[in-house]
């Protein structure tokens, strides 16, 4: 049965509010002490109970409020909802930036998104720590803190502040950063800050110039993609691929292909 969703406006609505009350939890158990529940890929891969926590806090959140609604989450994945035609999709990172959650690293936060018909509408990015928080919706606009936000209108890639990522296998982490010592004399410099939801935010405001990052699952970049794109960025992948675990690149039209053409030669969807 078709159903018709609710309007981007009043989907951001719910994502805001549910990833301030998500935030506020994040940071209360930090202060409580961090603990790590389980690893997940690898050793390095950690999980917290706090991911957890946060989690199932925005999904009983979502249960009450959209019942009908699916939702694809890091830690326990897609659950049973179906997506019918027109039905609303919620994509959520409890805590992106897990690693720097466990150090006390000022830079992970809870992303949350709602996609309609296979398309982010809404999305909401908020740093935890700092409380900086980002929001967009398709054809709305990027915002933060009431600024429309606008992308670096940088186009020489040699002036080019670049943010990029890691994954956790140490096999894809060598040929990422074999990718990384070639591009870094092509590039003002490498930033690797370790939350991609918040790296897609500062690029769209021109705190980084671009973004690039292999093996993001899609709680990761939801969020951060849509708030990049309504500031002006184009997020793809490689050879006219939309932007995916194979590689996202997100960079202000002039800075684009240059990037992309460099990060094919260099093979950065390639490796493990
Ligand atoms: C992290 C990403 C980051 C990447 C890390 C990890 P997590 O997500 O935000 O960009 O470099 O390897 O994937 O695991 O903290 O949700």
């Amino acid at each position: 049965m078709e159903r018709t969703a609710p309007s981007s406006g009043e989907l951001l609505e719910i994502a805001v509010e549910l990833a301030r009350d998500a935030a506020a939890t994040a940071y209360r158990m930090r202060a409580e002490g961090v603990s790590v529940a389980a690893t997940k890929s690898t050793v390095t891969d950690v999980v917290t109970a706090a991911d957890r926590a946060v989690e199932t806090q925005v999904l009983d959140a979502l249960r009450r409020l959209r019942p009908a609604d699916a939702v694809l989450g890091e830690e326990y994945g897609a659950g049973e909802t179906e997506v019918a035609a027109g039905g609303v999709r919620w994509i959520l990172d409890p805590i992106d930036g897990t690693v720097n959650y466990l150090y006390g690293l000022p830079h992970y936060a809870v992303s949350l998104a709602a996609e309609v018909d296979g398309e982010v509408v809404a999305g909401v990015v908020r740093n935890v720590p700092t409380g900086e928080e980002w929001t967009a919706t398709a054809g709305g606009g990027a915002w933060r803190d009431g600024r429309r936000l606008r992308c670096s209108t940088e186009t020489d890639l040699g002036q080019a502040l670049v943010g990029t990522g890691f994954g956790y296998d140490p096999k894809r982490r060598a040929h990422q950063a074999r990718v990384v010592a070639e591009l870094i004399p092509h590039v003002r410099d490498i930033r690797r800050l370790g939350a991609a939801a918040v790296d897609l935010c500062l690029a769209a405001e021109g705190r980084l110039d671009a973004y690039y990052e292999k093996g993001l699952a899609a709680w990761d970049q939801a969020a951060g993609a849509l708030v990049a794109t309504e500031a002006g960025l184009r997020v793809a992948g490689l050879g006219g691929r939309p932007a995916g675990p194979d590689l996202v690149i997100a960079a202000p039209p002039a800075l684009f292909t240059p990037l992309h053409d460099r990060l094919a030669d260099l093979d950065a969807s390639g490796g493990p």
